[in-house]
């Protein structure tokens, strides 16, 4: 008991050294003390009187701070302190693309090869720059970038046509260096390569008809990234070169590497090629995706095989060379029944590491040919030939893997 009586009025001089020492600050740090008096007396552990030292002890080595909470207001517990909120990474650029930006409002009008010259030249983001029905006779590029909030916008209708007077050379329309850009509507036609883009990115093409082309109508080419095409049109394509008449070219052939992409991958990645019509008369793939280029969705297009010439092996309306791919919802026709159309949709490993991890589903491919389906080359690992999809006519069979039940 004596013991007991005599730690507890060590405990009380504690505690009342305590409360007067901080009287006047009212601060945390008295709070705490405050309440291990309060314990200790009620208590009477010993605990408390080792808690309430221990505190006394590191407040005094805690003068400094103390002066610092002084000039607090009294009663608050500290601020949330401005936690950086959960760092999310810097918004990724959306993976469904450009939105669409309503088109109303032209803040450009043009109606001469001239004025649609200057236009581009003097593009700005935000601007929306509106082609009358027209021929506009030339190649145009574009060198200025739109931003991620303010594309520019280049709209006409169909009767708006960029013609480059021979499909022997240039490109019609020249996204170069070029981003946030959105190209809606109108045609092109006459030039070596439809659309071309290098170095550009975000970029939205909707619409458009591209036809009457030397080579490729649309290629997304020199890191390229995250652009879509959607809802165009593309026929008569590789008047000139068959063998380089593809409907929509993603990345470049590892032979170009040296030209296009200082000896690197063409990363043309996470580009996306949705509900358009490709053919007749689209001389190499309809989709040609290069090796180097990963991510890419091709979905909801219509994909006709007339007019497929057979030249640099374009014997199926698809090549994937690239990894990772979204192969889904597409229909392929062959009404002329062609049998230059070998199988509906290829893997190929054009150099090692590259053609893997691809999948296919919910296509529907209506061969009429000697092929398959789907037939993916040996050596190429991760394909997912999904059982959803519908193939008809293949001679060969649905595919020349197994299919994997989704
Ligand atoms: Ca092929």
């Amino acid at each position: 008991m004596a013991s007991r009586t005599s730690r507890t009025a060590r405990i009380s001089r504690i505690a009342r050294a305590i409360l007067t020492a901080r009287a006047t600050g009212g601060t945390r740090a008295s709070r705490i003390l405050r309440a291990a008096a309060t314990l200790a007396g009620a208590l009477l552990l010993t605990t408390a009187v080792a808690f309430a030292a221990q505190l006394l002890l590191s407040l005094g080595g805690a003068a400094p701070a103390d002066t610092a909470f002084a000039a607090r207001p009294p009663t608050k517990t500290p601020a949330p302190t401005a936690t950086p909120a959960p760092t999310t990474p810097p918004a990724p650029t959306p993976t469904t693309g450009p939105t669409a930006t309503p088109t109303s409002g032209c803040t450009v009008n043009v109606s001469t090869t001239a004025g649609l010259t200057t236009a581009l030249q003097n593009a700005q983001p935000g601007q929306i720059i509106c082609l009358a029905a027209a021929t506009y006779t030339g190649r145009f590029v574009a060198t200025v970038s739109g931003t991620s909030a303010s594309h520019i916008v280049l709209t006409g209708p169909a009767t708006a046509i960029l013609d480059g007077g021979d499909n022997a050379t240039g490109y019609g329309f020249h996204l170069n260096g070029a981003s946030y850009w959105e190209l809606r509507g109108f045609t092109v036609r006459n030039s070596k390569k439809g659309i071309m883009t290098d170095n550009a990115s975000n970029n939205l093409i909707d619409g458009v008809t591209v036809k009457d082309i030397g080579e490729e109508a649309v290629h997304f080419r020199t890191f390229s990234r995250n652009n879509t095409i959607q809802n165009t049109t593309i026929t008569n394509t590789g008047l000139v070169t068959p063998d380089f008449g593809e409907g929509i070219y993603i990345g470049s052939a590892n032979s170009n590497w040296g030209t296009y992409t200082g000896g690197q991958p063409d990363t043309s990645d996470n580009n996306r090629a949705l509900n358009n019509h490709i053919g007749p008369n689209v001389r190499a793939e309809n989709i040609d995706i290069k090796e180097g280029t990963t991510g890419g969705t091709i979905s909801g297009n219509y994909l006709d095989a007339t007019g497929i010439s057979g030249a640099n092996f374009a014997d199926s309306w698809i090549d994937a060379k690239g990894n990772g791919y979204t192969i889904s919802g597409n229909t392929g026709v062959n009404p002329t029944h062609t049998t230059i159309l070998k199988d509906g949709f290829q893997v190929h490993v054009a150099i090692s590491g590259w053609g893997n991890n691809n999948t296919f589903s919910n296509n529907n491919l209506d061969v009429e040919s000697t092929g398959y389906g789907f037939w993916v080359q040996s050596g190429a690992t991760g394909t997912v030939v999904c059982t959803n999809n519908t193939v008809t006519t293949a001679a060969s069979g649905t595919a020349n893997v197994p299919l994997t039940t989704c």
